[in-house]
């Protein structure tokens, strides 16, 4: 036993070495090789030493990116190279129109990478958001028709009354008391970030598959703890642990030694698919009963839609999608459509407290439109004309965009090229050529598997584009827009805020009610105010308030609301 202890020790350091070593040498490869022959590193860019440059803290930071977007422009052009975490990891990243339009139009050759898609579908499912190919054109076929106009203007009762339900509770807050300032000048510190964002979980929830979470009024539902608990996780996992990107690359980790936040998932995930899965299967067997008797089933909610949309006779049965991958995306909606509407109305109310001339005069369009029956009281068919006035509105439409532009709640994103690709630009390209020389080219060169990292607020920001005043909130813009706006690619009047090309946001319409009927109803009751408390923006996983100095608070935005009383 003793004789064979070292024998078997230097068998060990063998096996170590001999697998150690094709692993070292690769990765000399990675790092001094194969960047040599990588046409990214011919672009100019910000200096970065071979080990350690990354870049991403730089372009990532919504409290220095603008400025460093800018800087890159006036340094090094609209199409440079920068460098990811990782030595060998050179990402493309332009602010040319004609260049970002080619990586979002063609889907096909610039996926998602399958880090970020893995990360996604061990959370929810491989639904809308992370799938690709032939499994993600499958589902948004199906789901296209459940977002149509018409299935969308059938919501607008729905999300009123949740509009109203939180009106309802901020009212009460207020009169409250022992809580609220009492006086004449009522007034309360509301966080409206948590307010609003238990609003639009309710909204999603009722709108989405017929389900109250009640969150408006307490946190105390099975599956609304479910979902939230899990996107918790999702969001501290962003917030650089190296365990969780370790995780992503060697998923078996999770399996032999899952950590405390594995475990919350696979709770939390067990809860879904019980009283989620539950649900599913009861609309199910609904839709078929009414078929049966030949009446047409009802249910306005995406659920149904989705369901509804996908047993329609005309299509073919290899196009329907399984009711796993119904379950998913009904996760992929609560996932993608509840922070990114709460963070978008929430920003808005934010722009209007440092704001409140705009806020009185946005205001003053919302009531010229209020009937004078209480919400309440009002028909489907009343609401439904009233949603159409507040719609109209011009100037509410200019505020939703600007906000929007200015902070959109998606502040980045990132694509891999699947393939060598020639990207097309608007304007020459600095190119170093293999001799040596320097040469304008109107292409550049991106290899496969390179990153494309996708800037967002880079775009909607742009000072060359959108005139001096980008960054700053002016509604009026939009009366009044540059001629270079026109070119600017993007699902929503030019802005990237809901991406673009096949991949961009399937919500857009139903974002677009949420944000303007939660605003008529706050609006036309209550008056916004800036507290004490400095808000500034943290990127952590999207675009989220903190106060500055008390980031460990958690994501917040404080703001004194009182109600709005007419002047006599
Ligand atoms: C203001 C609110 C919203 C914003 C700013 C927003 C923004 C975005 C963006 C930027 C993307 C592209 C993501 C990427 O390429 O990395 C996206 C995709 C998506 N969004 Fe939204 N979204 C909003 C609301 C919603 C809502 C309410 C829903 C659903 C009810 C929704 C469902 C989706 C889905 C399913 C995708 C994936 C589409 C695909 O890949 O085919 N979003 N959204
Ligand atoms: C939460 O609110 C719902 C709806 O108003 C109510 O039915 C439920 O009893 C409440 N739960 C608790 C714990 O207060
Ligand atoms: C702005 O975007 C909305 C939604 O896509 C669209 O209906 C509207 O026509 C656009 N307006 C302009 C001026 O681009
Ligand atoms: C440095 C470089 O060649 N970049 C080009 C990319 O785009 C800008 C136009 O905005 C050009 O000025 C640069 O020449």
């Amino acid at each position: 036993m003793s004789e064979s202890m070292p024998t078997s020790y230097i068998m060990l350091v063998n096996a170590v070495l001999a697998a150690f070593i094709p692993l070292l040498v690769y990765l000399l490869y990675l790092v001094f090789i194969q960047p040599r022959f990588n046409p990214l590193r011919k672009l100019p860019g910000p200096p970065s030493k071979r080990w350690r440059a990354d870049h991403l803290g730089m372009v990532m930071n919504p409290s220095v990116s603008p400025r460093m977007h800018e800087a890159f422009v006036k340094q090094y052009g609209r199409n440079i190279t920068i460098r990811g975490p990782i030595p060998w990891d050179y990402r493309f990243f332009t602010l040319d129109p004609v260049a970002l339009g080619h990586v979002m139009k063609n889907s096909h050759l610039y996926e998602k990478p399958w880090q970020s898609r893995r990360l996604i579908t061990g959370l929810i499912g491989c639904g809308m958001l992370a799938a690709e190919g032939a499994a993600h054109k499958r589902q948004r076929r199906v789901a296209t028709p459940a977002f149509s106009i018409q299935n969308m203007r059938a919501l607008v009762p729905l999300v009123f009354a949740k509009g109203h339900e939180l009106k309802e509770r901020w009212a009460a807050m207020i009169a409250d008391p022992i809580a609220g300032d009492s006086g004449k000048d009522a007034r309360r510190r509301i966080d409206v970030c948590h307010w609003v964002s238990r609003a639009t979980f309710d909204v999603i929830g009722s709108a989405g598959f017929d389900y109250q979470f009640n969150a408006i009024q307490n946190e105390s539902n099975e599956l609304f703890n479910a979902y939230k608990e899990m996107f918790e996780v999702a969001i501290s996992q962003q917030q650089g642990s190296y365990r969780g990107l370790f995780a992503i690359y060697f998923p078996i980790i999770d399996v032999l030694f899952p950590d405390k936040a594995v475990r919350t998932v696979r709770r939390c995930q067990g809860v879904i698919r019980r009283v989620a899965g539950q649900l599913v299967q009861e609309k199910k067997r609904k839709i078929a009963e009414a078929e049966a008797s030949g009446v047409a089933h009802q249910g306005k909610d995406l659920l149904s839609l989705l369901l509804r949309s996908n047993a329609a006779a005309d299509l073919p049965p290899e196009q329907r999608i399984s009711d796993e991958d119904i379950l998913h995306n009904i996760n992929t909606f609560m996932f993608a459509g509840s922070d990114t509407s709460s963070l978008s109305i929430t920003w808005t109310l934010f722009l209007l407290a440092r704001y409140p001339s705009i806020q009185t005069r946005l205001r003053a369009e919302l009531l010229a439109v209020a009937p004078t029956a209480s919400l309440a009281a009002l028909t489907s068919e009343e609401i439904a004309s009233l949603y159409a006035a507040v719609t109209d509105l011009p100037f509410l439409e200019n505020v939703v965009r600007e906000s929007l532009r200015l902070i959109p709640p998606v502040h980045s994103s990132i694509r891999v090229a699947t393939q060598d690709d020639v990207v097309p630009t608007s304007v020459p390209v600095r190119t170093r050529m293999p001799d040596g020389s320097v040469q304008d080219l109107m292409h550049v060169m991106v290899p496969k598997g390179a990153f494309i990292h996708v800037p967002v607020e880079g775009f909607n920001m742009d000072r060359e584009v959108w005139g001096h005043d980008a960054w700053a909130f002016n509604p009026d813009r939009w009366d009044n827009l540059p001629e270079a706006v026109a070119s600017q690619p993007g699902l929503y009047n030019n802005t990237l805020s809901f991406s673009a090309g096949p991949r961009s946001c399937i919500g857009l319409r139903f974002s677009i009610i949420e944000i303007k009927t939660f605003l008529y109803i706050l609006l036309t009751n209550f008056v916004f105010a800036e507290t004490e408390s400095q808000v500034g923006k943290a990127n952590v996983v999207l675009t989220r308030p903190y106060v500055i100095g008390k980031h460990m608070e958690g994501s917040q935005c404080p703001l004194y609301v009182s109600p709005y009383v007419a002047e006599a």
